[in-house]
């Protein structure tokens, strides 16, 4: 099995953690015996005994599942901190993003997926592909499934292509927090007729209910070895596309229809200041001369509360001041233009 290994350079990193091992005290020192009159021979000296350090382990979990599952919502729980973006509209991932957990001696990459559905367009097909491919580098798998719909006909797709690929997996039910208990056994037995679940977990993402569980499981099933990223890098996303991510969130949020769909958010300039803040220059790319008032609303008001929403987000995540600077662009052929493709690490399909 080939692993992808960590791309390089540039990577998301923590903010400076505090160590974790702390070096130990020194030991008193011994009073020194009084020498006896007649000496001893020498003792033979065992070499001091290695520490035990722990075996490591280290792997990489698929997220699947179908949009709006709260994917990345698990992701970011999981890693503790804001990787991917979320949204209550469905199609928000378009890429697969690693986020990092290292805990003890146990480091596991999460793969977080754009949703798996039936694709129409360019993109459509690039981002399904996307998440189908994570599936063959990863030790693990997990199914999420929003327990809240009551039929759910994207999962029941997904279910039937696990099965055809012969993939073991574990079955998540999330946002348990908005169903009544007793309707998740009947829903899990129901999925677990499928016959490739080897373990159910229910749990809420977004408050955290049972994701330790889910997280003290797949841990278990790490392979042992080196870990493959450094111990306080939390993403593989180099950062000047995070933070046009987190740009693209706020589309998300605050424009309707199907406006976000047709935008996208290229990193155009990054300069670090003197005086520890940044400057970022961004382009908002819309595919239809239309769109731009929208996304610019009356008097600029739409923008400015999307640039603002973005750099708090910005700020919070990098740990200093940002000025951000975003503009309106018009390329009605963006989706078909591989260079967009390649930034995100999407495959460009001809068609
Ligand atoms: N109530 C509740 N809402 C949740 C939970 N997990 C996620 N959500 C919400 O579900 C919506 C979708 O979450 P995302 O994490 O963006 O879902 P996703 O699966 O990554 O979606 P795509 O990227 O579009 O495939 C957001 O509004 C989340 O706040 C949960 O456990 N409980
Ligand atoms: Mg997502």
């Amino acid at each position: 099995m080939t692993k992808t290994p960590p791309k390089p350079a540039n990577k998301t990193k923590a903010k400076p953690r505090t160590a974790t091992a702390k070096a130990k005290p020194a030991g008193k020192a011994k009073p020194a015996k009084a020498q006896s009159a007649t000496p001893k021979p020498a003792a033979t000296k065992l070499p001091p005994k290695p520490k035990a350090v722990p075996e490591t382990r280290a792997g990489f979990v698929a997220i699947v599942g179908a949009p709006n599952a709260g994917k990345s919502t698990l992701l970011n729980r999981l890693v503790g901190q804001k990787i991917s973006i979320t949204s209550p509209k469905p199609q928000t991932t378009r890429m697969r993003i690693t986020g990092v957990m290292t805990e003890g001696a146990v480091q596991i990459g999460f793969v977080d997926t754009p949703g798996i559905f039936a694709p129409k367009r360019r993109l459509d097909h690039a981002m399904v592909q996307a998440a189908w491919g994570a599936l063959d580098s990863a030790d693990a798998i997990i199914l999420l499934v929003d327990a809240s719909l009551r039929h759910d006909t994207k999962t029941d797709a997904i279910i039937a292509e696990l099965q055809r690929q012969k993939r073991q997996v574990a079955l998540v039910l999330n946002k348990v927090d908005t169903v009544q208990k007793s309707a998740l056994l009947p829903l899990a037995a129901r999925l677990h007729e499928a016959g490739i679940f080897d373990a159910v977990f229910m749990i809420s993402a977004m408050d955290g209910d049972g994701v330790n569980d889910l997280k003290h499981y797949l841990g278990a099933r790490m392979p042992k070895g080196p870990w493959f990223f450094g111990e306080d890098q939390l993403s593989d996303l180099p950062t000047q596309l995070l933070a046009a991510e987190i740009t693209r969130e706020q589309l998300f949020r605050q424009l309707q229809q199907e406006l976000p769909y047709g935008a996208t958010v290229v990193p155009e300039k990054w300069e670090n200041r003197a005086d520890g803040s940044a400057t970022l220059h961004q382009s908002i790319v819309i595919e239809r001369a239309t769109h731009r008032p929208m996304v610019l609303g009356k008097g600029g008001a739409r923008i400015k509360q999307i640039g603002e929403a973005a750099r708090r987000d910005l700020e919070r995540f990098l740990g200093h001041r940002v000025h951000l600077f975003l503009d309106v662009k018009c390329d009605e052929k963006w989706q078909d233009r591989p260079e967009f493709y390649r930034m995100f690490g999407l495959e460009f399909a001809k068609q």
